[in-house]
């Protein structure tokens, strides 16, 4: 998935969204009467950026999954609105999140602004879970400037990242994910010549490798796992591309990316996870303790639930 400028292509698939209530229900525009014509006005406007951002977001196959925007940029304050939406198509694979952070790396990076600001219907339970998913806390330190382009709107939660925020989750600050050790891979530079990483069994974790497997050529946006494992231990790294993994202990659930070589996660006890490809062609490599036996696997996940708690009792 990557960002582009909107192209007059997009318009139909734009107009895909617009009518679909699903998406819409709670925006504050209403899109439903918008046209194709509407569509290709609005893209052919947003050329013009001093205002104003818009970018697609689209599939490696540059299909057109959303839009996320930048608007009223003001370079006085340092601030700017922010906005995503996605196609349903698109949604939970993780487009949506793709999209913001390199937007917001765009008008944190290259626009220099020093906030972005953001509000929801409280009633849009979808975009807050998205947002607590995201570790984005309310915020109710809203410039009056921004707030007054909301007067009369009610039931609003805002929301806000400001230039040094670690708004990417970004994993080299963690030292564990729901109760999983993020391990840092020793890895070496060479001048001009990449980096080695390796980490030794034993030394760098307490069990000995039986096994090694890699999971390659996963479409992005494709979502994989849905289990646990009773007593296996492994370790997880991604050596190459970009991919969400998300962990459940039972009593927390806690997402993290895998983007960097560097950075592996250790599983040594039962957790639920689910991995979501986000980049084409990334790579999950595995450490394993021991052969593949599918008597390991729960794959339901009451099930995981309740033997958890099972365990937790005795
Ligand atoms: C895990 C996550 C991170 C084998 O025959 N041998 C093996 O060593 C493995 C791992 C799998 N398989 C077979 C079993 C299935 O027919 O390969 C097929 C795909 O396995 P699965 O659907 O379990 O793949 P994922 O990606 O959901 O999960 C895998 C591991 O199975 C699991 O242990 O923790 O990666």
């Amino acid at each position: 998935m990557r960002l582009r400028k909107l192209e007059l292509k997009d318009a139909p698939l734009m107009l895909e969204w617009m009518h679909d209530m699903e998406v819409t229900r709670n925006l504050k525009k209403n899109f439903s009467k918008f046209s194709i014509e509407d569509a290709e006005q609005f893209i052919l406007h947003c050329q013009n950026e001093d205002k104003e951002i818009h970018r697609a977001v689209v599939s490696d196959e540059d299909e057109y999954m959303g839009t996320v925007s930048l608007k009223h940029i003001d370079n006085e304050t340092e601030s700017a609105e922010f906005a995503v939406v996605v196609r349903s198509e698109a949604m939970t694979k993780g487009y949506a999140w793709f999209a913001m952070t390199e937007l917001l790396d765009l008008a944190f990076d290259k626009r220099k602004l020093s906030s972005v600001y953001w509000c929801v219907s409280k009633e849009n339970h979808r975009a807050i879970r998205f947002y607590d998913k995201h570790y984005f806390g309310e915020t109710f330190h809203v410039p009056q400037k921004v707030l007054h382009r909301y007067s009369g709107c009610e039931n609003l939660k805002w929301y806000s990242v400001l230039a040094g925020d670690d708004y990417k989750g970004n994993i080299k600050n963690r030292e564990q994910i729901a109760g999983c050790k993020v391990l840092s891979i020793k890895t070496i530079p060479t001048v001009n010549a990449g980096e080695l990483s390796f980490f030794e069994e034993r030394k760098d974790f307490s069990f000995s490798i039986k096994r090694i497997y890699y999971i390659s050529k996963v479409p992005e946006g494709t979502r994989r796992g849905f289990h646990a494992h009773k007593e296996l231990s492994q370790l997880l790294f991604c050596p190459y591309g970009k991919i969400q993994l998300v962990l459940d202990n039972g009593i927390e659930k806690e997402e993290i990316i895998l983007n960097d070589p560097s950075i592996g996660i250790l599983i040594d006890r039962p957790v639920w996870r689910e991995m979501l490809w986000l980049e084409k062609n990334s790579v999950l490599c595995v450490a394993a303790s021991d052969y593949y036996n599918t008597e390991d696997y729960i794959r339901n996940y009451e099930e995981f639930i309740s033997y958890v708690k099972n365990r937790n009792e005795s």
